[in-house]
């Protein structure tokens, strides 16, 4: 290796020109942090909202926001008030807490801010082109109606006994589970394996049909796993990063799509549409207001978004909720006191009707959803100034808009006693301050004012919500039927995990199950 030395400074001493770069760049990333420290110092205009220190430029608050943001909204909700902006990673994010927060970003008109703008760098590589965040608002308006078209009851009333049945399947086979011994009596089961297979295989046969999910036993389920590895938080933020996880990503998307077209042109053939699934909500009723009708492409990817999203929110749900199930014996027997009471002593397969005559079990997932809503950040990029009412401040396009509606959620000015798990609560407040806009019930506060709010509000507002409650109902009250369980001796219900897409347990997150009547059960 060669040492070149600087003209000016030979005779002086011989500094290799490695060295002087070096120098030279630490030079740069102090005089950036300098200048950055003090430009937060020295000039802070009062027309924005003001910013959360942070020494690193472009980092900005990236590690105390990603690794808790509850408590990183907290600290600075203490020392800003409800509104305020912090760097993330090159980008200048304006939260707005609270409910009348929520309103401001869920609420705001759509020439104002755009949730595209803001997720397609994440979600369309991951669900493909032409849909949800990859064509304008007004099209996903419509994808939507179309996907929500196939939620009605007799869907729904057909779904509970396949849900039934798989949850059934997947015991026997599941190593974590019986482990093909119809006899086993007691294990312990790693929830974050059970619960996304769980959730993967009901989703997809109810959702997508026999032929779908038939896939997930075979090559699917791998490339299914590769497409979520590639929406995470690295995505989000280096959509294209050239990592392995990145290239797997893209080649899953196009052979999942592309196996989904296969089914897409089957049924056409066969012109069988008789199940009550997505795919033929979409091939019956697919064509926009304008005229313009979605390509079998399009309806494969909006498939894929689908499945995505309802797999990553609803297990972790159903992990949550069997957690705390676990840490109080006595409300999953009050839990199993309602199974008998709905369906009497001898408890024949769950129906539909059955769980919208089962208060307790709707309240657990209510509070599961409180206490840990899967999205605990929902953001859109600011399109033209946004002037924040009652303020002085203006956030400028450009900018992000942050709302978290998990923090009302876990407030004690609108739940007492927020960090405690119980249902029960819902029972007790009536119609007061519990209930968001489409739940059943009194409705208090139109719009994204209310304090309880996991599935969003306004026109980005979820679309499964019903349906989560049908696979969540079902799923959960077969547990509370079988089995009785704890969590491992000597743990609590375990801290949540947020550097994943949705917030999730942190490990272990392992129950110990031990089945209820096995002798009985013998044939
Ligand atoms: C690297 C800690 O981790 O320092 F999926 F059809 C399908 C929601 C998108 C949230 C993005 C960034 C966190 C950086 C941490 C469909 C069912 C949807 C709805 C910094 C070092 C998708 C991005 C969250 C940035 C956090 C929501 C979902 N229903 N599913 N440093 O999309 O609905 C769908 C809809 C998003 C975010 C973040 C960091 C319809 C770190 C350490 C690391 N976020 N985030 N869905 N960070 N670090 C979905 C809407 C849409
Ligand atoms: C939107 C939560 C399950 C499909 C949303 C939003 C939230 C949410 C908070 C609003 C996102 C935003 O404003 O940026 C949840 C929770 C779920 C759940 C907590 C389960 C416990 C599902 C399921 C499906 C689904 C099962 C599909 C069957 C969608 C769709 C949107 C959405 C299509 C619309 C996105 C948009 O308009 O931008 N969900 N979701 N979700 N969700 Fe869900």
């Amino acid at each position: 290796m060669s040492i070149l030395s600087c003209d000016s400074l030979a005779g002086l001493v011989q500094i290799p020109l490695g060295h002087l770069v070096l120098a030279g760049m630490a030079t740069f990333v102090v005089v950036a942090i300098v200048v950055n420290v003090l430009s937060q110092i020295l000039f802070r205009d009062p027309n924005r909202p003001p910013v959360v220190f942070h020494w690193i430029p472009f980092f900005g608050s990236a590690i105390s926001y990603g690794m808790d943001p509850y408590k990183f909204f907290d600290d600075n909700r203490k020392k800003f008030g409800d509104v305020y902006t912090f760097v993330l990673l090159g980008r200048k994010v304006t939260v707005a807490l609270g409910p009348k927060g929520n309103d401001f970003v869920l609420n705001a008109k759509l020439s104002d801010v755009s949730a595209e703008d803001a997720y397609t760098h994440l979600t369309t590589p991951v669900f493909g082109n032409g849909v949800i965040y990859d064509c304008p608002n007004h099209r996903l308006m419509e994808q939507k109606k179309f996907a929500k078209s196939s939620f009605t009851v007799p869907a729904f009333r057909s779904y509970v006994p396949i849900i039934v049945e798989e949850v059934r399947k997947y015991w026997l086979k599941s190593p974590q589970f019986f482990s093909q011994d119809p006899n086993r009596v007691s294990a312990s089961a790693h929830l974050m394996t059970a619960m996304p297979e769980l959730t993967i295989f009901t989703a997809s046969r109810t959702l997508q049909g026999k032929a779908i999910r038939a896939k997930f036993d075979e090559s699917f389920a791998d490339l299914y796993h590769d497409l979520d590895r590639g929406f995470t938080p690295i995505h989000f933020v280096f959509p294209h990063i050239p990592i392995p996880a990145t290239f797997r990503r893209n080649a899953a998307q196009k052979k999942v799509s592309d196996t989904y077209m296969d089914v897409i042109r089957d049924r056409r053939q066969r012109g069988d549409f008789s199940d009550f699934d997505v795919i033929n909500a979409y091939l019956k009723d697919a064509i926009y207001k304008d005229g313009v009708r979605m390509t079998d492409r399009e309806i494969a990817n909006m498939q894929i978004g689908i499945l995505m999203g309802g797999q990553h929110t609803s297990s972790a749900t159903s992990a949550w909720a069997l957690l705390h199930l676990g840490a109080d014996p006595e409300l999953r027997e009050a839990l199993y006191r309602e199974q008998i009471e709905v369906c009497g002593e001898s408890l024949p397969d769950l129906t539909y009707e059955n769980l919208q005559s089962m208060p307790l079990l709707n309240y657990t997932i209510r509070e599961t959803l409180r206490m840990h809503p899967p999205l605990h950040s929902l953001m859109r990029k600011v399109r033209s100034d946004l002037a924040i009412e009652g303020t002085h401040y203006v956030v400028p396009k450009g900018y992000y808009v942050l709302a978290s509606p998990g923090v009302p959620m876990m407030d004690s000015t609108y739940f007492k006693n927020p960090t405690t798990f119980q249902p029960s609560r819902w029972a007790e407040t009536k119609n007061e301050i519990n209930l968001d806009d489409s739940a059943e019930g009194v409705t208090i506060s139109k719009g994204a004012k209310s304090p309880y709010l996991p599935f969003g509000a306004g026109r980005h507002r979820c679309i499964g919500e019903q349906f989560a409650y049908v696979q969540l109902g079902t799923i959960l009250s077969m547990f509370i039927r079988e089995f009785t369980w704890t969590l491992p001796e000597g743990r609590g219900v375990p801290k949540p995990d947020y550097t994943s897409m949705v917030t999730l347990p942190s490990e272990p997150s392992n129950i110990i199950w031990t089945r209820r009547k096995i002798s009985e059960k013998k044939p």
